[in-house]
C-alpha cells in the first residue's frame, strides 16, 4: 500500500511528537452535510488545542492519505458517491487512482499502523449487528482492530448494534475494551450499555500506559469513552428509536455496507436531530480524549 504522509504529520511521527488519527467514513456518510464538514474542521481543532497534530485518514490518487489537506476532507464531506472503504475494499478503490475513498474505522485503523500512528479517535466502532445469526453481519472492524497497534478511542459500539455480542465477540478476538471513567460499556448515543467493563482507566496517563502495553504487543484496544451527558440520549429514547429504525431497515431490504449509514440518518430523522447532536458531541470528546492519551503516549 503507498501511503502520501502528510509533511505536517511526518514531521510529527519523526519527532516523537503525539500524532491522533481521524476517520473519514464517518465525514462522508456518517454525518448530514453541511454538519459532517464542520464537525471534521473542528476536530481536526481539537486535536491540535490538545497539544497533537491530527491525521484524517482517506484514500486519493491510488494511495493512502494520512493527515488529509483541507481540499480532500471537504470532497470527502461534499462529494456524492464517495466510496465506504472498508477492508475489501481498500484494494480495488487503490488500484483506481480516479477514486477517492472514505475509510471505516477497519481501514483507517490498517492505515495509521502503517504509518505508524497509535491513536485514532471516531464516533463508535462498527460491531454485531443486531440480527448477526441471520444475516451473518459482523463489522470488520472488529478483526481490524485486534490485528493492528492501534488504539481507538469511541463512545462504545453503535447503538444500533448488538452490543453484548459485540462485546463477546472483542473479548473472542483478545481486544481490551477500556472504559474511560467509566465501569459500564457505552452505547454511543447513550452514556450505559449496562453491559459491564472488565477494565477501567480514570486519567489519560493510566490509559497511555495500558495502550503502550498493548501496542507492545502487536495489536490493537478500544478505550470507551462515554458522550457527554448533556447532549446523550436516555436509555429508553435510543432504545425504542434504535428498535424503529432496524425494523424499517429490514423491511426496506437495507443491509450491508448500506445498513450502518441507513441506520444513522433513520435515527437523525425519528429524534429529530438529537442523536446527531449527540453523534457530534461524543465526537468531540473522543478527539479531545484522544489528543490527551497521544499526548502521554508521547511522554513515557
Ligand atoms: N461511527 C459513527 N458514524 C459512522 C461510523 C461509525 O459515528 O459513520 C462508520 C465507521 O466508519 C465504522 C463503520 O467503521 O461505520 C462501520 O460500518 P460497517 O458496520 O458496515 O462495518
Ligand atoms: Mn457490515
Amino acid at each position: 500500500m503507498k501511503l502520501a504522509v502528510s509533511r505536517e504529520v511526518r514531521e510529527a511521527l519523526a519527532a516523537r511528537r503525539p500524532v491522533v488519527a481521524l476517520e473519514s467514513t464517518v465525514i462522508a456518510h456518517g454525518l448530514p452535510r453541511p454538519v459532517n464538514l464542520e464537525t471534521a474542521r473542528e476536530l481536526e481543532r481539537i486535536v491540535r488545542a490538545g497539544g497533537a497534530t491530527p491525521a484524517t485518514i482517506a484514500l486519493a490518487d491510488g494511495r493512502a492519505v494520512v493527515g488529509a489537506d483541507s481540499a480532500l476532507v471537504e470532497r470527502l464531506a461534499m462529494e456524492d458517491e464517495i466510496a465506504k472503504v472498508s477492508l475489501r475494499d481498500l484494494a480495488p478503490v487503490l488500484a483506481d487512482p480516479k477514486r477517492i475513498g472514505a475509510t471505516t474505522v477497519a481501514a483507517t485503523v490498517e492505515i495509521a499502523a502503517r504509518a505508524g500512528v497509535a491513536v485514532f479517535a471516531t464516533g463508535g466502532i462498527g460491531g454485531v449487528h443486531r440480527d448477526a445469526e441471520r444475516t451473518f453481519d459482523v463489522s470488520a472492524d472488529l478483526g481490524a482492530i485486534a490485528r493492528h497497534p492501534v488504539c481507538v478511542v469511541c463512545a462504545g459500539a453503535k447503538l444500533i448494534l448488538d452490543l453484548p455480542r459485540t462485546l463477546e465477540h472483542l473479548e473472542t478476538l483478545g481486544v481490551p475494551v477500556i472504559g474511560y471513567g467509566t465501569d459500564d460499556f457505552p452505547a454511543f448515543y447513550v452514556r450505559e450499555s449496562g453491559l459491564r467493563l472488565a477494565h477501567r482507566v480514570d486519567d489519560a496517563e493510566r490509559a497511555a500506559r495500558i495502550v503502550r502495553a498493548q501496542v507492545d504487543r502487536g495489536a490493537g484496544l478500544v478505550i470507551a469513552v462515554p458522550p457527554p451527558a448533556d447532549a446523550a440520549l436516555a436509555a429508553d429514547e435510543g432504545d425504542a428509536t434504535v428498535a424503529r429504525a432496524v425494523s424499517e431497515a429490514a423491511r426496506e431490504g437495507v443491509a450491508g455496507a448500506a445498513l450502518t449509514p441507513y441506520l444513522l440518518r433513520a435515527l437523525g430523522t425519528m429524534s429529530e436531530g438529537r442523536s446527531l447532536r449527540a453523534n457530534v458531541a461524543l465526537l468531540r470528546r473522543n478527539a479531545e480524549v484522544a489528543a490527551a492519551i497521544a499526548r502521554e503516549l508521547a511522554a513515557l
